[in-house]
């Protein structure tokens, strides 16, 4: 088969001497950190939507990038040929996984049962480039927010009718990622939420939506999918309130409705920081909760308040993120997908290829580093000494549960002393942080 993208080379580890931009100085897939190989322990997987559908459109203007499936009019032939580019470029970068929405891979038709024609048809194509090219599916998920039928939500609408609709969307979407031994199968809320209070039963949405991924769970164990079911929270965008906000309001909601055995979370950098968290903050959240479930790897623009998911290249962020991940022992089945876009002005396919090597080697350099901090518990040290009245006397009782209110009280009026006070040293920290970041080899 002739190259779909004979512009874009195989990109190489050429360590971080070389000039060639069109290589990677830091991702050396078969070095081994802690005794696993950097690709066994980062996952990166390619986001389809963004890699190989999106146009570059926004909603003051047109498209401004092409793709050289462009002007194939047979929807079946079009999706095939993209699936074809797709599947070279991931090869060439070299990423073994990658993650899609239905609508992504095949073309929605005119009615249901037209889609489900269209993406049987597909799966076979993506299958059999799955096996030439050795890349395998880290999730699959459901597109239940571009069609207008979703408008009022999709598990969450007011009407039965699109409930059921959304049903049959995820049934087929599921067995579709199970038939592509996906690892795991995600739900992102695009528009389960609710534009205002005035117009909305807010409790019938919430247990609707804990029907709908009730029914997912039984489906998948109908079926034989084995794989890790994720949400991912985000908190507003495209509905004014999404209620899948962020981890602490989704582990709440997982709780409430007993569902916290079969869920846990994909988390998207840009969503935390929409939220007003950082990244890290929702990765530890998760992760002291046994939640953390794979990571959409993007990152925001500091002065626009939106989701901008741009390619990561802050250092900081990626060596803070890989520091959670390995404290966590690892991802997997999880991944680190770039749900990540060039901007509409970066109009060749050449950007897309920059832009992953970018988020790669800031990634690996991430790892790297905080590979180093934890094997010298450069913070852990600190952390331990800062919470030591826990771990004898009074502290010790208190976790223990072997103190109330009164034998409190009666501690502090006999034996308190108000000159025990400590530094946080949140600089001295910060300067140990960049130590590690200026000086990992
Ligand atoms: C959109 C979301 C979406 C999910 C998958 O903001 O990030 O792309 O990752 O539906
Ligand atoms: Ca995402
Ligand atoms: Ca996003």
């Amino acid at each position: 088969m002739s190259e779909i993208f004979p512009e874009l080379p195989y990109v190489k580890y050429e360590g971080n001497e070389t000039k060639n931009l069109l290589s990677f100085k830091y991702y050396n897939p078969k070095e081994k950190i802690k005794g696993q190989s950097m690709e066994e322990i980062l996952r990166f997987s390619v986001a389809y939507w963004h890699s190989f559908c999106n146009n570059g459109s926004d909603p003051f203007g047109a498209g401004t990038l092409t793709k050289p499936w462009d002007g194939i009019e047979d929807p079946l032939k079009h999706a095939q040929k993209k699936a074809e580019g797709a599947f070279e470029f991931m090869d060439k970068l070299g990423v073994n996984y990658f993650c899609f929405h239905d609508r992504d891979i095949a073309p929605a038709g005119k009615s249901l049962k037209e889609s489900n024609h269209n993406l049987d048809t597909i799966k076979e194509v993506v299958k059999k480039l799955m096996e030439e090219k050795k890349i395998k599916l880290l999730w699959g998920t459901a597109n239940l927010f571009e069609h207008p039928r979703y408008a009022n939500g999709a598990a969450t609408s007011n009407n039965s009718e699109v409930f059921a609709y959304a049903a049959a969307q995820v049934k087929k979407a599921l067995e579709v990622t199970n038939y592509l031994e996906g690892k795991n199968y995600v739900f992102w809320g695009g528009r389960e939420g609710y534009e205002t209070l005035l117009n909305t039963n807010m409790s019938l949405e919430q247990d609707n939506l804990a029907r709908f991924f009730s029914m997912a769970v039984d489906h998948a164990e109908k079926i034989g999918f084995n794989g890790q079911f994720l949400i991912e929270p985000k908190p507003m965008e495209p509905t004014k309130h999404q209620y899948d906000f962020d981890i602490a309001n989704v582990l709440s909601f997982l709780r409430k409705y007993d569902l916290d055995d079969y869920f846990k979370v994909n988390i998207e950098a840009n969503h935390a920081t929409l939220a007003g968290h950082t990244f890290q903050h929702e990765l530890r959240l998760a992760r002291i909760n046994n939640s953390l479930g794979s990571i959409d790897i993007n990152q925001g623009d500091p002065q626009l308040g939106w989701d901008t998911d741009q390619f990561p290249s802050n250092i900081y962020m990626t060596t803070l993120a890989m520091y959670e991940i390995l404290n966590n022992g690892g991802i997997s089945p999880g991944g680190l997908n770039f749900d990540a876009k060039v901007r509409r002005s970066s109009i060749e396919p050449i950007d897309i290829m920059y832009g992953h090597i970018l988020g790669m080697d800031t990634y690996a350099r991430g790892l790297k580093i905080a590979n180093e901090l934890i094997k010298d518990r450069a913070l852990e040290n600190f952390i331990k000494e800062r919470y030591k009245s826990y771990d004898k006397g009074l502290g010790l009782r208190i976790k223990d549960g072997k103190e109330d209110f009164d034998s409190l009280e009666k501690y502090v009026l006999d034996q308190y002393t108000e000159n025990k006070k400590d530094s946080g040293r949140q600089e001295m920290l910060e300067l140990i942080l960049n130590q590690y970041i200026f000086e990992t080899r």
